[in-house]
C-alpha cells in the first residue's frame, strides 16, 4: 500500500531521499570485522603515509591528537545492506593529513593492524570526504568498532572504511584491496549499488 499511495502522491519521502536502493535503515551498529579485532597499545601506535618504497609522513599517538580534530555527522552504508543515519564521529580530515603531501598517485591503498586492506582513488579520501576517526558518539572509539582510529569514507560501502587503520600506500596504478580481490566491487558506490565486481 504505502508503495501505492507514494505513487500517487509522487513524493518521496526525507528517508528514501537519504537511503540508497536496496537497503534499510538500522538503529543499532552492527559490527563486521573479517577476523579477530587486533588491540594496540596507544604508545605502539602509529600512521604513516608511504609511496611503496619510502615513508613520507609518520605520526604517533600524541602528535596525531596534536592535528585538528573536526566533529562531523554522516551517513553510513553497508553492503550487507544496513544503513546508520546521522552518526556523529570526531577524527582529523584526510585533508589536514595530506596537506602538505605531493604526489602524482592516483590511488591509495589503505593498511590495518591485523593485515586488512582496501583501495580507492585518492581523490575519494580529499575534499572533506573522508577522515581518521577516533571518537564515535563522543566516546573513544570501541576496538570491535576500529578503535583506537579508523578511516571513515562515508559516501562509499563501509568496507571501505579500514578499521584499526595504521596507514595509506600511495600508487600510481590500482591495485584491489582485501574485499576487492574477494569479489567486491572495485569502487563501492552505494547509490549506483556496485556491490559485487559484476554491478
Ligand atoms: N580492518 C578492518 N576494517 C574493516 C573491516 C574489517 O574486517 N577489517 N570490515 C569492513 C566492513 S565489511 C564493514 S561493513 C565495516 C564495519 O564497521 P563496523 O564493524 O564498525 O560496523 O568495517 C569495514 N572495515
Ligand atoms: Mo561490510
Amino acid at each position: 500500500m504505502a508503495i501505492i499511495s507514494r505513487g500517487f502522491s509522487g513524493r518521496r519521502s526525507a528517508t528514501d531521499e537519504k537511503l540508497p536502493p536496496g537497503q534499510y535503515v538500522t538503529t543499532g551498529f552492527p559490527v563486521l570485522s573479517a577476523g579477530p579485532t587486533p588491540h594496540v597499545p596507544l604508545d605502539q601506535w602509529e600512521f604513516t603515509i608511504d609511496d611503496g618504497a619510502n615513508v613520507m609522513l609518520r605520526w604517533d599517538w600524541k602528535s596525531f591528537q596534536d592535528l585538528p580534530a573536526e566533529k562531523f555527522t554522516v551517513d553510513i552504508h553497508c553492503v550487507t545492506r544496513w544503513s546508520k543515519f546521522g552518526t556523529t564521529w570526531e577524527g582529523v580530515s584526510l585533508d589536514t593529513l595530506f596537506a602538505d603531501v605531493k604526489t602524482d598517485a592516483s590511488h591509495a591503498l589503505v593498511r590495518s593492524y591485523g593485515g586488512y586492506t582496501t583501495n580507492l582513488p585518492l581523490n575519494d579520501l580529499l575534499n572533506k570526504q573522508a577522515w581518521i576517526a577516533f571518537k564515535f558518539e563522543g566516546e573513544d572509539l570501541a576496538a570491535e568498532h576500529g578503535g583506537p582510529a579508523r578511516l571513515l569514507v562515508p559516501h562509499l560501502y563501509l568496507w571501505k572504511s579500514a578499521k584499526w587503520v595504521h596507514g595509506i600506500t600511495l600508487m600510481k596504478k590500482d591495485e584491489p584491496g582485501f574485499w576487492e580481490r574477494l569479489g567486491y566491487h572495485n569502487y563501492g558506490d552505494p547509490w549506483r549499488e556496485q556491490r559485487y565486481w559484476s554491478d
